[in-house]
């Protein structure tokens, strides 16, 4: 171990971008003045309006958290039965779907973009299925065509789970463009935030309504309670937080690339990692690497912290591996093999390049003294 490299202090996996100090506060003033801090205040509006231009998309609506917007994007859609969905996401994803009264039905996944692979989704479909959840993991596009395409033939609906994902296209379109109902998560640790807050861009424009009471306690008007509803409005706070951070946020997928594309430069050979599709314009979410299998992995992750360095095991156990519920792994082996090899270096918008590059370093040095032993 070289004790030269040893960062002295923490470098975190992820930190949230923050905007100037003095920006938040002098927005969040207004607040004081106006004493209206939450359900659908000005900031909500506006934050409201701004995504819509920067998704280019015409329906919106904002709740407290990501987690939130998936579980009522689910109930907007009143599905029953089974969900095909994916082993290899965050644990959120199948909360939602189980908080709902449905049962997931775990699909593998491709070794190439850690996404449901859409060649076996047809074989899961019975008479009891009623969606498609699928999770565009980290940032990297699914194959929506092919998705919407067996979504179309067995008359199914598509929710994606794209917390991982704002700011991305496919072929010059937004992302949110593709199924139903697309999630974005603003949580603090992804590429656009607002503290905590979640986005929800949807198709039929009668579900405005419904998506509205359903974060409002299922209040139509003071009269009319229509729907069994929660609490999942995203307040004053958020709102601004979110508004500071959209202005900046092309520069800051601009500065992850660049983080990327270092990390690319001086990571060995021996380290596989993630691929994107020519067709899609990318958020540099995350950065995951592949390592040779389990132990390898899991042995790099304790001798980086040795270093101050913080990677996680993003996802791993698999959720169908989890033990508040009763699935198994079995039917889904290459999601098994991806999830006991991965690994998410630092990625984040003020990780300074100097970092990236003594990470990198620390990542070759220690993988090549470790084959050198085996
Ligand atoms: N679907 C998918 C596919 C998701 O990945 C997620 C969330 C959701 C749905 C649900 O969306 P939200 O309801 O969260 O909007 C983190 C995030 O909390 C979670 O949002 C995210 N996915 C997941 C992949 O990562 P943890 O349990 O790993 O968080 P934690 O507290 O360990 O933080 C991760 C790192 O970030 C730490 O090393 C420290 C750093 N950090 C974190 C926070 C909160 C900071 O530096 N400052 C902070 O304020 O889940």
């Amino acid at each position: 171990m070289d004790n030269n490299l040893i960062f002295k202090s923490n470098i975190p996996v992820t930190r949230p971008k923050l905007p100037d100090f003095k920006n938040y506060t002098n927005k969040i003033s207004e607040l004081w003045d106006s004493r209206w801090v939450t359900n659908d205040g000005l900031f909500h509006e506006e934050f409201k309006e701004k995504i819509k231009t920067y998704l280019n998309v015409n329906q919106v609506e904002l709740f407290s958290n990501g987690h939130m917007s998936l579980e009522l994007a689910i109930k907007s859609l009143s599905l029953k039965g089974e969900v095909i969905t994916t082993p290899f996401t965050f644990v959120s994803t199948i909360h939602a779907l189980t908080n709902c009264g449905l049962k997931p039905v775990f699909c593998d996944i491709n070794p190439e973009d850690f996404n449901i692979d859409s060649s076996k989704i047809e074989e899961l479909i019975t008479e009891k299925t009623s969606a498609i959840l699928a999770v565009h993991v980290f940032g990297i596009p699914c194959n929506v065509e092919e998705i919407d395409r067996i979504a179309k033939k067995y008359n199914l609906r598509v929710i994606y789970d794209a917390a991982h994902a704002f700011g991305v296209r496919v072929d010059g379109n937004s992302i949110a463009n593709y199924g139903d109902i697309t999630m974005f998560s603003l949580h603090a640790t992804k590429v656009m935030n607002s503290i905590e807050g979640g986005i929800l861009v949807y198709k039929d424009i009668n579900l405005k309504e419904k998506l509205k009471a359903l974060k409002n306690f299922g209040i139509v008007s003071q009269e009319s309670i229509k729907y069994i509803g929660t609490n999942a409005k995203m307040n004053e706070f958020q709102a601004a937080m979110g508004i500071l951070n959209i202005e900046d946020i092309d520069k800051d997928i601009s500065q992850r690339k660049e983080i990327h594309e270092k990390y690319i430069e001086i990571l060995c050979e021996c380290v596989e990692t993630i691929r994107f599709k020519n067709n899609a314009e990318n958020n540099y979410a995350y950065f995951p690497i592949l390592l040779k299998d389990k132990i390898t992995r899991d042995w790099l992750h304790n001798r980086l912290k040795e270093y101050n360095v913080t990677t996680r095991k993003y996802f791993y156990p698999l959720c169908n591996d989890i033990e508040c519920y009763d699935y198994s792994s079995e039917n889904t082996p290459i999601a098994g093999n991806i999830s006991d090899r991965i690994l998410v270096l630092p990625m984040f918008t003020d990780l300074n390049i100097s970092d990236v590059k003594k990470v990198s370093e620390i990542v070759n040095l220690e993988l090549g003294v470790y084959n050198a032993k085996i």
